[in-house]
């Protein structure tokens, strides 16, 4: 194929409720979409930056900079596929979110024009899949364990709770009590400690949580192969696995027996697979993680969680967990599970009304 331009379109879509983290505390999500414009059709990526660097080093101003100046260009000229798209983009260092996104794109196009969907080209095995759910730290532990309630009744299959020093003994504690042993449970502390808190990590280890979601910095892979020596909780990386290499040192170091693949993190979709093979191929489950996507990422992550190396429910929540409306069809619960869009491509797209309502700013790139 040959790219004719992208066209970049920002928008802001409000939380049904505030998200927070160790992190940040979120309200509204500042999100860069990307269409791509070929010689073959378009398609749509969707970027998962943030607005500020404190997930990862990647903003969104700063995804839209490297885009225009670096990124874009590279990708001139005939003969393009989705696979070349990262082997054009490797001389610049970093910037997997921006990557990704645009790799989406391509791949969308390519996929639509050839009439075959994300979860046929990736591998996918099953229909639909598990789905958990996130819960961001709150105010008071009342209000967490309304908050489980609610996403229990909706039929949430494992609950995710956010921790940080001071919000972590306590609320997984009142979960576990409230809901019972057979609860999937599992924590996710967003690099909050460090190796001196590993005593206190230990105390985790009673609740019989599923994994405990990247406890220490992320580059701190040794501490967490030693970490997951001193506690019988499964270490599961996120902000340390860029790629599949990655990956493959993090689970022969020890430091991860559960990985969570984000595939705006890792660089794409392909790059995803490449994790998700090496862990199958090592016997390390996978699971999908989320970045609050609208309908576009989150047809892409429920296409990827049907892949068979993804043995435990991800974040892929339903749109209402996040968006009062959603830019696409929005994706519902049924009986805590989604399906696998089966269309052409992502086999979802924008609705134009929507997408107005929400856009910001669009700018177009030609090539
Ligand atoms: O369900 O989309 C979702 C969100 C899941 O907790 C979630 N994401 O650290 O994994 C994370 C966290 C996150 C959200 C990270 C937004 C960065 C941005």
């Amino acid at each position: 194929m040959k790219i004719e331009g992208f066209d970049l379109t920002r928008i802001a879509m409000p939380l049904v409720s505030p998200f927070r983290t160790s992190f940040s505390t979120q309200t509204s999500r500042d999100i860069l979409l990307v269409r791509v414009v070929t010689d073959i059709g378009d398609g749509w990526g969707e970027c998962v930056a943030l607005g500020d660097p404190r997930y990862s080093p990647e903003y969104v101003d700063g995804v839209v900079d490297v885009m225009r100046r670096f990124l874009i260009p590279a990708l001139a000229g005939g003969g393009l596929t989705a696979p070349l798209v990262a082997e054009r983009l490797r001389p610049f260092k970093g910037h997997q979110m921006a990557k990704a996104a645009l790799e989406m794109a391509v791949l969308d196009a390519e996929l639509r024009a050839e009439g075959r969907s994300f979860g046929r080209e990736l591998g996918a095995v099953s229909e639909r899949v598990p789905c958990g759910v996130s819960v961001g730290i709150m105010d008071s532990v009342p209000e967490l364990l309304d908050a489980v309630d609610a996403y229990v009744a909706e039929g949430y299959l494992r609950i995710k709770l956010k921790i940080q020093p001071g919000w972590d003994l306590e609320p997984v504690r009142a979960v576990r009590e409230r809901f019972g042993d057979d609860l999937l449970l599992q924590v996710d502390a967003n690099t909050a400690y460090t190796l001196h808190d590993a005593r206190h990590l230990a105390k985790l280890d009673s609740f019989e949580l599923l994994l405990i979601e990247q406890p220490l910095g992320e580059h701190d892979i040794v501490g967490h192969a030693e970490l997951a020596r001193m506690v019988t909780t499964p270490i599961c990386l996120d902000e340390s696995i860029e790629s599949a290499a990655d990956a493959a040192a993090a689970i022969k170091l020890g430091a991860t027996s559960v990985v969570n693949i984000k595939p705006g993190r890792v660089g794409g979709y392909l790059e995803a697979r490449r994790i998700h093979d090496v862990c199958a191929a090592n016997g390390v489950p996978v699971w999908c993680g989320g970045m609050l996507e609208t309908g576009l990422g989150r047809a892409a992550n429920v296409a990827l969680a049907a892949l068979p190396g993804f043995t435990v429910p991800g974040d892929t929540s339903g749109s209402g967990r996040y968006y009062r409306t959603d830019i696409t069809e929005p994706f519902v619960l049924d009986d805590g599970h989604l399906t696998v869009p089966t269309g052409p491509g992502l086999g979802v797209a924008p609705l134009p009304d929507m997408l107005a309502e929400v856009t910001t700013s669009t700018q177009w790139v030609s090539l």
